[in-house]
């Protein structure tokens, strides 16, 4: 695992060298036509451009203070699918942290925030 993790470290680096190389990029999600209903467990799911290897990647669930909240995460069933795991929620303001490795090595850091109705 740590030999796994300095070698996306490099190859990190290599990328930042060059710019050109795609990273992964949110192309959907779907808390934008399913928003998390209240108070109950509920899942997310996170399309990107490319693989995602699942146990380099985080997500975490932020409230408000900036408490962060490690998530379960899990492949769907098309390629570049991530599911989220969240727990029941009280209505409120939240975001999706995440922190994901794509396929070819390329780190990616974005938060969603979304709300969760009464
Ligand atoms: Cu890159």
């Amino acid at each position: 695992m740590k030999a796994l993790l300095k070698l996306c470290l490099m190859v990190l680096a290599l990328c930042q060298a060059n710019p050109a190389a795609a990273h992964a990029v949110v192309t959907d999600y779907s808390l934008k036509m399913q928003p998390i209903r209240a108070n109950r467990p509920d899942k997310v799911v996170i399309t990107f451009n490319s693989r995602i290897e699942l146990g380099l990647s985080q997500v975490f669930l932020v409230r408000k203070g900036d408490t962060h909240e490690l998530l379960k995460i899990g492949n769907g069933e098309k390629q570049g699918q991530l599911i989220v795991e969240v727990p029941a929620l009280e209505p409120g303001d939240y975001a999706i942290k995440f922190k994901v490795f794509a396929a070819d090595g390329h780190l990616t850091e974005d938060v969603i925030h979304f709300s969760v109705a009464q």
